[in-house]
């Protein structure tokens, strides 16, 4: 069942920074690096949680976890530079994908540290539950934003206000 989980997000959670990615405008080089971090981070939580030894457990978490700011901080300054350039509609679209990144995903490890694979403080009903909640805040409330926004459904190349000037000039 841990499996599950761990394959699905190696498989979700980059097609989540590509889209995000492609968006802002971001070079292959920076998007592989996001991805690569993930997958990495993904990863070492998955050793943690197969790991039998309590110690080795909470350093892979702590391993993972850091690898997780880390990503957090690319997407934020790295991807929030090149998206500076883009006209309005993409920076408001990119802005409210990438607080549903920065919001959810910062939860998954507290989720983990409470649930079953650490301290046990929810039981295994109260943890599906809670990364039931996180997966579908993070993929459908994210896929949401970016169906909404005007520069993926093509309605991008309206004229702005300043292009319709130039024209009547
Ligand atoms: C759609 C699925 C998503 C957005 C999954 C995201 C998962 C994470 C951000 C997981 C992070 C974890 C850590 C930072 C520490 C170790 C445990 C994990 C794998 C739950």
């Amino acid at each position: 069942m841990y499996w599950a989980r761990y394959a699905d997000w190696l498989f979700t959670t980059p097609l989540l920074l590509l889209d995000i990615g492609l968006l802002a405008g971001a070079s292959q080089r920076d998007i592989g690096a996001l991805v690569g971090i993930d997958a990495f981070m993904i990863v070492t939580g998955l050793v943690a949680t197969l790991t039998k030894v309590v110690v080795a457990r909470y350093a892979f978490w702590t391993i993972s976890t850091i690898a997780m700011v880390f990503l957090l901080y690319y997407l934020v300054a790295v991807f929030g530079e090149t998206v500076s350039d883009a006209d309005e509609d993409t920076r408001s679209t990119f802005n409210a994908l990438r607080n549903i990144i920065l919001v959810t995903w910062a939860i998954y490890p507290v989720a983990w540290l409470v649930g079953t694979e650490g301290l046990a403080l929810t039981g295994l009903y109260g943890e599906t539950l809670l990364f039931m909640i996180l997966d579908l805040v993070a993929k459908v409330g994210f896929g949401f934003i970016l169906l909404r926004s005007r520069a993926i459904m093509g309605g991008g190349s309206e004229p702005t206000p300043s292009a319709q000037e130039t024209a009547a000039d």
